[in-house]
């Protein structure tokens, strides 16, 4: 049985109804990483890797959650949405950001799966979140906008579960288009949808399969690293609010001899920035020779200045950098752990999987998951 199979099933045994059924994916980025935060561009997508939900009203204030995957339920009430310090507060957070906001749904039920390998940096509690609002708005008919769902995502996530993220996964996860990648303004929130034109080239993730507990600290750090270059930057230039009003002269002229390292954490999100202009570009002109040129120049950055990469990741964009079949590669997302993003031709894509496949093994004694993916919508329903 399919795993859309399996959680209706899990579903109607359980609470005797039929569900709703929602696919909320998972994202990747091509290039614009640890900008969202601060106000910066960046250019990600909805893919197939998903969280499946099967959801339905109660008629009491009961809320009743099903981990298929972790085999793993909880139980509660409306009445009581305090932070358990497990899975089921990225569901609890969402509806405690949608009544904080004034909007009311019911008690319900809900099952949810996924195929985004956990921990992969994939987003799968963007996913699992976005997915939770969507169906709290079809099931009880609150009348919200995507826009306005994503943005409670984050809220839960920032406020609820505690981790201080940016807005790019939720946004990708929930306005992701077939075959386009989306470049978002994190100011503003302004957003076009570009055409992937990548002939005969495949998007390939490649999984470290390292989950580093550094994470959610170290991001939290270089959030506040981030602020700190601006703070300093506002005794001489009052009117900047972020880094995206921060330019390398600046930086050059104030910060790299009095504070090197909040210098070169500044440094690389200017120039991230301007890659990722540089790469819509290239994109536009049908350039993804030099694309990739940049993802590799975002990596050296990542893993140099912003130091949020590890040997892992290195040694896969490494690996990756050897082959002519691919044109770039880079670690993708908060970092420490999960995947590199490759652009692969398709003439070359078995002699890639069998380079990684065998390298990264010698060098690391771990097995890389490899997995081409696809562009797709973001969350929707499944059945009508
Ligand atoms: C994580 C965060 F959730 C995003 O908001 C973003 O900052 C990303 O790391 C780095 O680009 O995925």
């Amino acid at each position: 049985m399919d795993l859309l199979s399996q959680l209706t099933t899990t579903f109607q045994d359980a609470f005797q109804a039929d569900p709703l059924l929602i696919c909320s994916p998972g994202r990747v980025n091509l290039i614009g990483e640890h900008t969202d935060y601060n106000e910066g561009f960046v250019l990600p997508a909805a893919i197939d890797k998903a969280i499946y939900l099967a959801v339905g009203p109660r008629s009491d204030n009961e809320l009743h959650f099903v981990a298929y995957d972790l085999n793993k339920t909880y139980q509660g009430t409306l009445n009581r949405l305090e932070p358990t310090h497990t899975w089921a507060d990225y569901l609890l957070g969402v509806v405690a950001q949608f009544r904080l906001a004034g909007h009311e749904p019911g008690g319900f039920n809900c099952v949810f799966g996924g195929t985004i390998p956990m921990g992969s940096g994939l987003s799968s509690s963007a996913a699992l979140e976005n997915g939770v609002g969507f169906a709290l708005n079809e099931v009880f008919s609150l009348g919200l906008d995507r826009i306005t769902m994503l943005k409670l995502s984050q809220r839960a996530e920032n406020e609820f579960v505690g981790a201080k993220v940016g807005i790019m996964d939720m946004f990708a996860s929930m306005m992701g288009k077939a075959d386009h990648v989306i470049k978002l303004d994190c100011r503003s929130l302004d957003y076009t949808y570009a055409p992937l034109q990548m002939e005969g080239i495949s998007i390939v993730l490649c999984d470290s399969r390292v989950k580093h507990s550094l994470v959610t600290s170290e991001y939290n750090t270089r959030r506040s690293e981030c602020e700190a270059g601006v703070r300093f930057l506002q005794t001489f230039y009052p009117d900047i609010k972020s880094l995206r009003d921060v330019t390398m002269p600046m930086l050059d002229r104030h910060l790299r001899d009095t504070d090197p390292l909040i210098y070169r954490r500044c440094a690389y999100v200017v120039q991230e920035n301007q890659r990722l202009l540089d790469g819509v570009a290239a994109l536009e002109a049908g350039d993804v020779a030099q694309f990739g040129q940049l993802m590799y120049g975002s990596h050296e950055g990542l893993s140099h200045w912003y130091e949020v990469s590890c040997p892992e990741l290195d040694i896969l964009v490494d690996i990756a950098h050897q082959q002519t079949g691919v044109l770039g590669a880079r670690m993708m997302g908060g970092g420490f752990g999960g995947c590199t993003i490759n652009l692969v031709r398709e003439n070359a894509l078995d002699d890639f999987t069998d380079l990684i496949t065998k390298q990264y093994k010698a060098q690391t004694g771990k097995d890389a998951y490899l997995h081409v993916c696809k562009i797709q919508n973001g969350t929707h329903r499944i059945n009508p």
